[in-house]
């Protein structure tokens, strides 16, 4: 099956796993409306072929993504940002996409880049990594979930000296602070990432979909709703054929065939 070319990315398929590399290395994979349509169309196709199971999001070694492309946006009115509802098609795939999506950071993840990453379900990040949302500097805000999704992963403090001041932090005060799950070798943070996407890949990809789901709930509810969703998806997972194998192996003291089921 061919897949199909973009322009601003790569889309390799590696088995299960769908890698999509952000791909405008003139600009540090800055994110211009056609890299957005484009990453809107990988999501979806991956998000639509059953034999994909997990998504890992890249960019370059020099660069995730250095935000919004700035040169793109500079000449705007609002009546153009706002008819072109700018982002919104892009960050809506990456929201809405049910099968996990990691994003794999080195070097800048700047503003739009440091949001992007943030819409992902985790961030490994190599040891270059530098996250940021520097927009103040630039005279305006973040505007895909920044303020938002920072102040969530970090806490007030942080997020807010980081947005005010545009300060960016390193791949260790990111792990320390929460932002990201891991820090791994640059030369190795695309293997890993992969691996990682691997290991997920092997589960019950229905049982994938649930944990992602009631992941993303703690954000959007109270603890005592979001424990209450929880339970009524753990008895729901009973009705899957995939649970049945998972502890009959188990049981059997031999690895699962899961078949989505
Ligand atoms: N947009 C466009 N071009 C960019 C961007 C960008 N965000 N970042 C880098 N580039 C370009 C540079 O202009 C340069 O191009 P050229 O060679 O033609 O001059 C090339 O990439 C290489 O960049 P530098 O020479 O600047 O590389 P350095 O290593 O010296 O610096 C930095 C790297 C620190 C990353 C620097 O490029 C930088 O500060 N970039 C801008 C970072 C930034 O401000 N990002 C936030 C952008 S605003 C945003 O993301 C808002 C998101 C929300 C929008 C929501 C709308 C609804």
């Amino acid at each position: 099956m061919s897949a199909p070319s973009y322009e601003t990315l790569i889309v390799e398929a590696h088995g299960p796993v769908t890698l999509i590399r952000l791909n405008r290395p003139q600009a540090l994979n800055a994110l211009n409306a056609a890299l957005l349509d484009e990453l809107a169309a990988a999501v979806a196709a991956a998000e639509a072929d059953e034999a994909v199971r997990c998504l890992v999001l890249t960019g370059s070694e020099r660069a995730f993504a250095a935000g919004a492309d700035i040169k793109e946006m500079a000449d705007k009115s609002y009546a153009d940002m706002f008819a072109a509802d700018t982002f919104t098609r892009g960050a809506r795939a990456i929201e809405q996409c049910r099968k996990p999506i990691i994003a794999a950071v080195a070097g800048f993840a700047l503003g739009g880049g440091c949001e992007l990453a943030m819409m992902c379900d985790f961030i490994l990040a190599a040891d270059t990594a530098r996250f940021g949302q520097p927009e103040i500097n630039l005279g305006v805000a973040p505007g895909i979930g920044g303020t938002q999704r920072l102040t969530r992963f970090v806490g007030k403090s942080k997020a807010m000296e980081m947005i005010l001041t545009g300060r960016m932090m390193d791949a260790e005060e990111a792990e320390r602070a929460g932002l990201v799950s891991r820090i791994v070798a640059a030369d190795k943070l695309v293997e890993e990432a992969l691996a990682v996407a691997a290991k997920i890949a092997g589960q019950s990809p229905l049982a994938v979909m649930m944990n992602k789901e009631l992941a993303e709930t703690a954000y959007e509810t109270t603890l005592a709703a979001g424990v209450a969703v929880e339970r009524r998806l753990f008895h729901s997972l009973f009705a899957f054929e995939d649970q049945k194998e998972g502890m009959a192996a188990f049981v059997e003291k031999r690895k699962p065939a899961f078949k989505g089921r």
